[in-house]
């Protein structure tokens, strides 16, 4: 029986991937990096210094760059983002998500959150979603980043379950992967050819009902 609930979060509950991708675009701008709406995909669900090493690589200057200045890079693409946020309020929540997890909480089921954001708990705040989530994986203590299983493993060992008992919930392909390997349900939201490996596909968050995932697991 399915317990728990695993999410992801840019992307997923809130719109935020938008704001990434813009903080990233500015600065694959300064470095130099022609932007692409593939290069935007890959990013998703990437980790801050990952991402901007996919950037370097993507404009082949993976070795342009001292880890100093790496960081300073990465630091100043967070600044962007966070001013960004700034302005972020409960409408950047995706449609039907607001239902959903009040249907989760009255049913019981119990629900963690994945993210490989730092800013996961000031977004969750600021949209004022924090109440819903019992725990958090803290992605600082990850070895890996997505498509490796840690993170959605873990988001089902904090809840005390076990994987095969929660069902993951992603926009990103390395994410859904993630899921893929840990063990868990994988629902993918986004278009179904780029998350072909979800168990189950919704186009949109408006698809993302309680009824809707019982109905495509067939229980
Ligand atoms: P930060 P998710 C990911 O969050 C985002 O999709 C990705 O764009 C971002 O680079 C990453 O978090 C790290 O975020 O720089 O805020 O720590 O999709 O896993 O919720
Ligand atoms: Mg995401």
């Amino acid at each position: 029986d399915i317990k728990g609930f695993v999410f992801d979060l840019d992307g997923v509950i809130a719109d935020t991937s938008v704001y990434h991708s813009k903080a990233w675009h500015q600065l694959a701008d300064e470095l130099g990096v022609a932007w692409s709406d593939d290069l935007a995909e890959n990013l998703k669900g990437v980790g801050r210094m990952d991402s901007l090493n996919l950037i370097l690589k993507t404009g082949g200057k993976e070795n342009a760059y001292t880890e100093e200045e790496k960081e300073k890079y990465a630091a100043k693409k967070n600044t962007n983002y966070l001013s960004l946020l700034k302005n972020m309020n409960a409408s950047a929540i995706l449609p039907g998500i607001s239902d959903f997890l009040k249907t989760l909480e009255e049913n019981d089921y119990r629900l963690s959150l994945a993210s490989a954001s730092k800013n996961s708990p000031l977004v969750l705040e600021q949209l004022g979603l924090a109440k819903y989530f019992e725990k958090r994986v803290d992605p600082t203590t990850l070895k890996h980043g997505k498509p490796d299983p840690e993170i959605f493993a873990r988001g089902a060992e904090v809840l005390g379950y076990k994987p095969e008992q929660c069902i993951g919930i992603e926009d990103a392909k390395v994410g859904v992967e993630s899921i893929n390997a840990a063990g868990e349900t994988s629902v993918g939201i986004g278009d179904p050819k780029i998350l072909h490996e979800a168990d189950i596909n919704f186009t949109d968050t408006t698809q993302l009902t309680l009824a809707n995932i019982k109905a495509a697991m067939k229980v």
